[in-house]
């Protein structure tokens, strides 16, 4: 059996498995809480009424894991990997010089980073950042520009300049506290970029006083395993939008965009190309009735691939649709 493995669940928690091999997950829709770390996210879609969406989706490892709650993170850990998630409330920061979101977002970087430390996993390798309103502006900026300071401020003051950039995601749901995911362990990551893109963590100051910190992709490897996770992958050519209002067209580009940075970790991957057919793929759609049009993108240009999809709002307000994928392959 592998180290990790990726489950999803539509039945009832009882009949999923044994929940000491769980190291945590996702929770969607109303799903009830599982007793290991779950990131609750509210807005799942499904491709089909017929067949209803999974309930949660978790990572399982072929040993038993030990857990905790420190520095606000419930988090459950297997030989060297870990798994946590964070909850922040804005409101709890509103007596911070910075705008609540900026300082949450500092906090719970900051907050991520010792847990890593104090557990000799000091190498993040991905993490999941959803926020309320992500596109409105308060405070003379808007709110996801706001995250992106306190994260790289948090950044820079635990890892330096120059550190590995985990892949990432940032979404906004209608309304809820700053949540975050991550998974971590002792090795580093491979980062990966896209040619077609400008590394996010170089945009230019037009979007936003500091850069978005996440790498296009990264290679992760657990004992025996090689991961690969694609960072959120919108329209976007160099650093502008392109195909703004039409959603078929940004789809598209979105998923050329996989096909390119799939391209590049195929490179340097050392367990023989991952497939685009073999993606566990993730759409995010700004509005819920453009799910045929993108589930037939995806399938075209991907192949039969695992895709769910979740309504929410991509971090620019011209961006309809944003796509994550991951694969996992014996070393
Ligand atoms: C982009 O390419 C689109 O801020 O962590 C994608 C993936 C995006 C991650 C993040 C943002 C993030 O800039 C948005």
């Amino acid at each position: 059996m592998s180290f990790l493995s990726f489950q999803t669940a539509t039945q009832a928690l009882r009949a999923v498995c044994d929940s000491a091999s769980v190291l945590g997950g996702i929770r969607l829709g109303t799903a009830t809480p599982a007793e290991w770390p779950e990131q609750a996210l509210p807005a799942v879609l499904s491709a089909s009424s017929a067949q209803p969406g999974p309930l949660r989706e978790f990572w399982r490892v072929s040993q038993p894991c030990i857990g905790g709650h420190d520095e606000g993170i419930a988090w459950r850990r297997a030989g060297d990997l870990l798994y946590g998630v964070i909850e922040l409330d804005e409101a709890d920061f509103a007596d911070a010089s910075a705008s609540p979101l900026q300082a949450a977002a500092e906090a719970a970087y900051r907050r991520i980073f010792r847990l890593l430390d104090a557990q000799g996993l000091p190498e993040l390798w991905r993490a999941w950042n959803y926020m309320a309103a992500i596109n409105s502006e308060t405070h003379g900026l808007e709110r996801y520009r706001q995250f992106n300071i306190g994260r790289q401020n948090a950044f820079d003051a635990a890892r330096g300049a120059g550190c590995r950039i985990p892949a990432a995601c940032a979404l906004g749901l209608v309304d809820g506290p700053l949540l975050i995911a991550f998974m971590a362990g002792k090795e580093a990551i491979v980062p990966v970029e896209n040619p077609r893109q400008v590394s996010a963590y170089r945009y230019p100051e037009d979007y936003g006083p500091r850069s978005p910190t996440f790498s296009r992709a990264a290679l992760a490897y657990p004992p025996g395993q090689e991961v690969l996770f694609i960072s959120g992958t919108a329209s976007i050519v160099g650093h502008h939008t392109v195909h703004v209002g039409d959603v078929a067209a940004q789809t598209r580009e979105s998923l050329l965009n996989i096909l390119v940075v799939l391209d590049e970790a195929n490179r340097i991957a050392r367990t023989g190309p991952f497939r685009s057919e073999a993606l566990i793929c993730r759409a995010y759609l700004r509005d819920a009735v453009d799910l045929p049009v993108v589930d037939a993108l995806v399938r075209e240009m991907l192949g039969e691939v695992e895709v769910s999809y979740v309504e929410a709002d991509v971090c620019r307000a011209d961006l309809l649709v944003e796509i994550e994928a991951m694969a996992l392959q014996a070393r």
